[in-house]
């Protein structure tokens, strides 16, 4: 059976953490959707990794770890997170496999993501991506006309001829699009070559890892990268990556049944952030979302960017617990409300004075809203040192159980600060 972790919000609500927690009885964690453009943090004693593309899994000895077939992967990017890891000790090479089935981000495709990028910026309708292809890489996907690890990695004489031609249809495709731009396509090609040799012990069919680990019973854990509100389908449309990010993204992207899905764990951080453009309703452009991003540290782990921040939205949280389903929450960074004499929490939306039944589809609607907020009373006292639910204050508690009555799901886990044993089970 797999268990899954996913982001509710829009990302870096802290799922690398549960990941790596829940990593200690896991056999296999696998990756389904995104590619470098995440960043999972994870701290461990005095050491702190960043995950990009490889699963957080690869922190426990134990664990095996797959990138799945819906993940997009920059090859040298793979090798330079992986050297990275094994920079900080980590022993992972025996332990980390890819899908043969995975799409590669090339480097044209992430010059491309700059070029629509600055295109969309004359309008001011930039997304604020991450840089890193996933767009264009996706993109050349569903156009049929990606290229997976497979045809980098076959054997067969002819097989290096024809990635060079499909390389080329592809560059050729871009230069169509986007006019001449700075790039040696030849260079690329000869850096394939090898990393073609070095990819290779790495890759196995995913679909096949993953059903002998379901029939021989492993535990399994899905990481989910990115979160909800940034969903292809379901997210603030266009503000939103190129994968799917909810729960369908792990059936499609790992070739799993849904009725192999056991839990399915909401990673919630106790306010919300946002990096990138777009919408975001309950966002404090005030003292309030200052001190949020002062003392909650929030700056992106792939590109350095502060984030937006604001408070926890809770018509957010509940769209994203229609669609994913999760059988239970992480509330992670109650920690950094420490401070704070209220807290903010919104509940519901207003248009043109009238309330709104469902959450809107359309921008520009999501744009105009009015925010519902409940002020509840802070604890204004040091929550890090707690080591059991509890010991939390009153207030804590009675926040916890505001958001738990109002999306109607249990709340599991707190997270009371970044490191492995701030985390408190709730029974
Ligand atoms: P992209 O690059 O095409 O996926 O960008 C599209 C939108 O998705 C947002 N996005 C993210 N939002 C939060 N965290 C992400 N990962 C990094 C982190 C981000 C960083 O963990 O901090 O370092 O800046 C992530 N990845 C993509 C992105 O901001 C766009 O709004
Ligand atoms: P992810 O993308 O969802 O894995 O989250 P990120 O790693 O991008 O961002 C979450 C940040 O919060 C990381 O720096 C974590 O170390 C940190 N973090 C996670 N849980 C907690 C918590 O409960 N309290 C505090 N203060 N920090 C946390
Ligand atoms: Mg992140």
């Amino acid at each position: 059976m797999c268990d899954v972790v996913l982001g509710s919000q829009w990302g870096d609500e802290g799922k690398g953490k549960l990941v790596d927690l829940l990593c200690d009885d896991i056999d296999v964690c696998a990756r389904c959707q995104g590619g470098n453009n995440a960043g999972h943090t994870i701290v461990v004693g005095d050491t702190k990794y960043d995950f990009h593309m490889l699963p957080s899994g690869l922190v426990n000895p134990k664990c095996l770890n797959l990138v799945g077939s819906g993940v997009v992967v920059h090859v040298p990017s793979f090798f330079q997170e992986l050297e990275n890891l094994e920079k900080k000790g980590l022993n992972c090479r025996d332990r980390l496999f890819i899908s043969s089935r995975a799409h590669l981000v090339f480097d044209f495709h992430q010059r491309t993501d700059k070029l629509k990028e600055a295109e969309l910026s004359v309008n001011k309708t930039a997304i604020g991506t991450t840089g890193k292809g996933i767009g264009p890489t996706y993109s050349t996907k569903a156009s049929r006309s990606g290229i997976r690890v497979h045809h980098l990695v076959n054997e067969d004489d002819e097989s290096w001829e024809e990635f060079k031609t499909r390389y080329h249809r592809l560059v050729d495709t871009r230069l169509k699009r986007y006019g001449e731009f700075d790039y040696d396509t030849e260079e690329e090609l000869k850096r394939y070559e090898t990393y073609r040799e070095q990819l290779r012990p790495f890759v196995v069919d995913s679909i096949e890892f993953m059903h002998d680990a379901i029939a021989q019973n492993k535990k399994i854990l899905v990481e989910g990268a990115n979160a909800l509100m940034l969903d292809i389908d379901f997210g603030t449309y266009p503000y939103v990556t190129s994968s799917s990010t909810g729960i369908g993204g792990v059936l499609t992207g790992l070739g799993v049944p849904p009725k192999t899905i056991n839990n399915i764990y909401g990673v919630v951080k106790a306010y919300t952030t946002r990096v990138g453009e777009g919408p975001f309703p309950t966002e404090q452009l005030n003292a309030d979302g200052e001190a949020l991003q002062t003392i909650g540290a929030e700056y992106g782990v792939t590109t350095g960017r502060k984030r937006r921040c604001g408070w926890l939205d809770l018509v957010v949280l509940k769209y994203s617990t229609l669609i994913n389903g999760y059988t239970s929450l992480n509330i992670t960074k109650l920690d950094v409300l420490d401070t704070f004499k209220e807290i903010k929490v919104g509940v519901a939306y207003k248009l043109n004075g009238k309330s709104l039944t469902s959450f809107p589809e359309d921008l520009i609607k999501l744009g105009k809203v009015e925010v519902e907020y409940v002020t509840l009373p802070g604890w204004e006292a040091d929550i890090t040192k707690i080591k059991s639910y509890e010991d939390l204050p009153e207030n804590a508690k009675k926040y916890l159980q505001f958001i738990e009555e109002f999306v109607k799901v249990p709340i599991q886990w707190v997270g009371t600060g970044p490191a492995r044993d701030s985390m408190l089970v709730k029974e």
